[in-house]
């Protein structure tokens, strides 16, 4: 009979174990890079709205930015497991920096790279895995949120290539960006949805801030407004066409969320943790108590939990053979979890619990926006139902 085995309670199922020596490199450079650049910035950016540009740049000499996009064109080469681990460590600062990143990685860098042309891969890829470039993603519009299959963004056929109109609204990196990726109906393909590669500076684009956000408030959100923008044909990714074109690209950063908020969960669990062990109330330490121990204990069993779901589809994801549906689980439950973390990680410090400099409360408003964006938790659970009845119930 196999002996048992002494308990980590940090990591209560050994996830470590499971990771490759490759994997934890990588980690390893996030983990540094976030606690050394991140964390020290982010008190003051999420305080004060601010999103630094200059992170950009930080994140691709480390190689966090399309760490799954080939070598070939700047990216680093890795699997999805080693992407998720990035946006974990990332998260564990600030869901709004892992925002930054994701946004960047898997809904710019992926569809170029997967549905751009050569020379669309050359142009771009290299300046965006490097930060010089920022790049943002246009599908949600004010009308068009969970249902993106409602927009109304038309690019009409001039000669030698479109012209988009329309508005694009809750852009993460818009403000700020180089290069936009914008999802339209396309008049010369029967208005089926295309995507198309703008830059800063054409005639008729912008991109004006939102501003008054209590969540995500280190993360730059903002519209694009297309007022009859005329592109060339270059400007439109040629291998793909339909919902499915954005949808591909949700499916990675969606996965890559679903490893992010965990690691936002993470950094609420041990400050609660430690928080309990420290202060008394009634001649004992908090965490002395049961209901105390009880909601520590819920804390680790979802974390452990959506870890090694989260590291299971991503090592299927490395396989080719994850589904959408599998992300939405994953998705969904992890966002869930981590929120109710979060919440109860700020009533577990009491009063300091609102307080900035416990973090808590800044981790729990980011997580409203990630159970959100990307998918709302409830239209997961609409995907998940279909999968389970064949009955579509969204309309
Ligand atoms: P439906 O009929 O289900 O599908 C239409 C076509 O799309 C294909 N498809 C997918 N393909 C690949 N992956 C997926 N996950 C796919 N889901 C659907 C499908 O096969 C079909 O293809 P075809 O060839 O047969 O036409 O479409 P529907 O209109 O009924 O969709 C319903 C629903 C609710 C599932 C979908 O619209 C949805 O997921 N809504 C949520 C919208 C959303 O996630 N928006 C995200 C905006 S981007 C964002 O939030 C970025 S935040 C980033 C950050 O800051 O980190
Ligand atoms: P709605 O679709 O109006 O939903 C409102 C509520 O109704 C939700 O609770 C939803 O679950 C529910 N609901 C909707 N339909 C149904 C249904 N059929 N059955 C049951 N319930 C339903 N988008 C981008 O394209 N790019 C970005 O970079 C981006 N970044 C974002 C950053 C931030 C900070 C935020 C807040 C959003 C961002 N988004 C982005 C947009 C985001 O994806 C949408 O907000 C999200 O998809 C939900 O759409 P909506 O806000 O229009 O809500």
């Amino acid at each position: 009979r196999p002996e048992l085995s002494s308990f980590d309670w940090q990591d209560p199922f050994r996830f470590e174990d499971q990771l490759t020596e490759e994997e934890r490199m990588i980690r390893d450079t996030a983990q540094a890079f976030a606690a050394e650049s991140l964390a020290t910035r982010v008190e003051h950016a999420y305080l004060e709205e601010h999103t630094d540009p200059e992170i950009f740049r930080e994140m691709g000499a480390m190689g966090l930015l399309g760490v799954t996009v080939p070598e070939a064109y700047g990216g680093v080469g890795a699997g999805y497991v080693a992407y998720g681990l990035v946006a974990r460590e990332v998260e564990r600062i600030d869901s709004g920096f892992r925002s930054m990143m994701s946004v960047q990685s898997s809904l710019v860098m992926y569809p170029i790279y997967a549905y751009g042309s050569e020379e669309q891969r050359q142009k771009y890829l290299p300046k965006l895995a490097t930060g010089e470039w920022i790049g943002c993603f246009g599908l949600t519009e004010p009308d068009a949120g969970s249902d993106p299959g409602g927009m109304t963004t038309r690019a009409a056929k001039i000669e030698g290539g479109y012209r988009l109109h329309g508005n694009k609204t809750w852009i993460s990196n818009s403000p700020i960006a180089d290069v936009f990726v914008v999802w339209a109906k396309s008049e010369a393909h029967g208005g089926a949805i295309r995507g198309f590669v703008l830059e800063k500076g054409m005639k008729g684009l912008s991109a004006p801030k939102i501003g008054g956000k209590l969540s995500l408030r280190a993360s730059i959100t903002g519209e694009i407004v297309l007022d009859n923008v005329e592109v060339g044909e270059e400007a439109l990714l040629p291998n793909v066409q339909g919902l499915k074109g954005p949808f591909g690209c949700l499916n990675r950063a969606r996965y890559g969320i679903a490893w992010g908020v965990m690691g936002a969960a993470e950094d609420c669990w041990k400050r609660t943790h430690a928080y309990g062990m420290d202060r008394k109330q009634f001649g004992k330490p908090l965490a002395a108590n049961q209901l105390y121990q009880k909601k520590l204990a819920d804390m680790q069993t979802e974390i452990a939990l959506g870890l090694q779901a989260a590291l299971r589809v991503g090592r299927l994801f490395d396989e080719a053979r994850a589904s959408p549906e599998m992300v939405s689980l994953i998705k969904r439950n992890n966002c869930g979890k981590a929120l109710d973390i979060a919440r109860m990680a700020r009533d577990m410090h009491g009063g300091n619990g609102i307080q900035i400099e416990y973090q808590v409360m800044r981790h729990a408003q980011n997580l409203e926006t990630v159970n959100t964006y990307e998918g709302t938790h409830d239209v997961h659970a609409l995907i998940l139902g279909r999968a389970q009845t064949g009955i579509q119930a969204f309309a």
